[in-house]
């Protein structure tokens, strides 16, 4: 027991900087930046650090990427320079990647940067020293299970059926022997070489077993009991969970999560991916991530001049622009304790403060149901001195707290205009699921309650919010909610996949349907992973009071493996 709940207090300790930081910067830099998508003049399609891979290229010629690989324009300085306007608080590289190629100084192995390329020096030693300067945690990739270059390493070509990296052949004895003399060993020259590192950051860890896991997280405890180790170690030992790539889950996640995003659609350099997402959706994703207690850990890949592309330096300016006003609405914040998102933007908190971080700017008045705590003054970040006017009720018959700000005419930020609310006392909020001020209803999967139904094994929640495993029918979803004020109401469930038959009961009206797109959603999640809008009826509420909703799965489509993948019901009033 002793030792346990010391371990969950160190394990808190390490975390306590990342939590504060909730930004970084992932840099995938390697040979691949090299052929930057394009093999003897052929375009291989899919992420550019994994050319080696998708172009199927031979190893003796993938390691004469080496003797060409030279970044004389690498300067540590402007890198962390750049992550430092951006607002971000670590920088996350990859020291070797799938590939097998070392970005550092290693003894143990000559295939890397310092002893096989001209360019001969250890950009991770100039990065710690910059990082040291700036007060930027520097915090290493390493890939320690994917090596397609050394004996023993999972996921070469040859060693996979069907091309497919999830399922390796490599026997496990040689896959033992790889982690005892190139993964172990190098993970010790990334935590002995360059002072204090932050976080390793593994990946894919395909077949590793729980025992090798554990091993090499407590190789990086015993080294550097201050490093954080995350989960993508595999079996979930680590010290904080990653999402999957670009994902952003519906609501509020239980423990600590990352998510890695990209700026266009590759993580190491593709000359021709030029698709930059806008600064707009980049906020819109770290203020989302925010919302929900999730760190945003945003990449760049530089050229193999050692350049960062001038989009990305663009982009991330914008953000630093941003960050430099607003700020405070991220930094050391904690999830939104409302129990949905809202229309209109997200909401995170700070001790005795409430941000609200508006992305959809309402006019003049606004509304917010749910907060009990009482107001002391409201400012616009991006305005300090001036206070805004509020007002706050209580209407005792429906127990509906009412908070109105009486907004200037035009946003404060092009993007995203950042509400200050400062409380008396801490944060305290009906988490009712509320009829929001503009007659919407939102019911969120992770928010309800789960009915297994006749001896169907119930669907369970996943990290990104959604529901997983509804493989089954007879399951159910179930949430109260107030409602106040009545109407006619289109009933829509947003999913990822369709054609699964449900039902959905909403007070006494019943409303079966096969799910058939009707929309796209408009989700920001939706940029990454489509999820679509079903429209399943419309229903009439008159009362006002708790109501009941339900959602049962009549019949699944088998064609869906994944099943019935759901994020939440909505309840939309018509227009009268
Ligand atoms: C991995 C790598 O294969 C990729 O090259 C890149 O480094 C990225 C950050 O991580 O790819 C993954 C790993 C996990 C998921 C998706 C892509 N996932 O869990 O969804």
């Amino acid at each position: 027991m002793a030792s346990c709940s010391s371990s969950s207090k160190q394990k808190k300790d390490r975390l306590a900087w990342w939590r504060e930081a909730r930004f970084g910067m992932f840099i995938h830099w390697g040979l691949y930046a090299l052929p930057a998508g394009i093999w003897k003049g052929r375009e291989i399609e899919g992420l550019g650090e994994w050319i080696m891979r998708n172009g199927k290229i031979p190893i003796p010629e993938y390691e004469q990427l080496a003797k060409q690989f030279n970044p004389v324009k690498f300067n540590a300085e402007e890198w962390v320079g750049l992550a430092k306007r951006a607002g971000m608080k670590y920088i996350g590289i990859t020291a070797k990647h799938h590939d097998g190629f070392a970005m550092f100084r290693s003894p143990c192995n000559p295939y890397n940067i310092v002893a096989a390329t001209p360019f001969h020096r250890d950009p991770m030693k100039e990065l710690a020293e910059a990082c040291h300067k700036a007060g930027i945690r520097l915090c290493f990739y390493y890939s320690q299970a994917q090596d397609w270059h050394a004996p023993g390493g999972a996921g070469k070509i040859e060693e996979c059926e069907g091309g497919s990296w999830s399922k390796p052949t490599v026997a496990p004895e040689a896959f033992g022997h790889y982690l005892e003399e190139i993964a172990k060993p190098q993970i010790t020259e990334l935590l002995t070489q360059y002072g204090p590192v932050g976080l390793i950051w593994f990946d894919t860890p395909v077949a590793i077993t729980r025992d090798q896991s554990l091993a090499l997280r407590d190789l990086v405890h015993r080294l550097q009991p201050d490093c954080l180790v995350n989960g993508r170690v595999g079996h979930d030992v680590g010290d904080y969970g990653s999402l999957g790539d670009n994902q952003i889950p519906v609501g509020r996640v239980a423990g600590d999560w990352e998510t890695p995003a990209t700026l266009n659609d590759t993580w190491g350099y593709r000359k021709n991916d030029h698709n930059w997402k806008p600064v707009k959706n980049l906020l819109y994703l770290l203020v989302d991530l925010a919302s929900k207690g999730v760190n945003y850990l945003l990449n760049v890949g530089p050229t193999a001049e050692g350049v960062i592309p001038t989009p990305s330096v663009e982009r991330l300016e914008a953000i630093g622009r941003w960050m430099a006003v607003n700020g405070e609405a991220i930094y050391g914040t904690q999830a939104s304790p409302f129990p949905c998102e809202f229309e209109w933007g997200r909401v995170t908190q700070k001790d005795k403060t409430l941000f609200l971080l508006f992305t959809r700017w309402p006019g003049k008045t606004f509304q917010i149901y749910g907060l009990r705590s009482k107001v002391k003054r409201v400012v616009l970040l991006a305005a300090r001195a001036a206070t805004i006017p509020f007002r706050q009720t209580h209407d005792k018959n429906q127990d509906r707290h009412v908070l109105e700000l009486d907004l200037p005419a035009a946003p404060s930020d092009e993007y995203v205009s950042v509400v200050k609310l400062e409380l008396a006392g801490k944060v305290d909020v009906d988490e009712s699921l509320l009829q929001q001020p503009d007659g919407l209803i939102v019911l969120p999967a992770y928010r309800a309650i789960i009915h297994s139904g006749a001896g169907a094994e119930p669907p369970v929640i996943g990290s990104g919010g959604m529901t997983e495993r509804w493989t089954k029918p007879g399951a159910s979803l179930d949430w109260t909610f107030k409602q106040w004020s009545p109407g006619r109401f289109r009933v829509e469930l947003l999913t990822r996949t369709s054609d699964h038959e449900v039902e959905v009961k909403i007070g006494k009206q019943v409303l079966r349907a096969v799910l058939v797109k009707a929309a796209d959603s408009n989700s920001p999640r939706s940029q990454y992973f489509k999820e679509v809008i079903n429209l399943l009826g419309t229903v009439e509420l008159t009362g006002s009071g708790s109501l009941n909703a339900s959602l049962t799965a009549l019949a699944l489509n088998p064609q869906d493996s994944g099943g019935l993948k759901v994020s939440e019901l909505r309840l939309v009033p018509e227009q009268k």
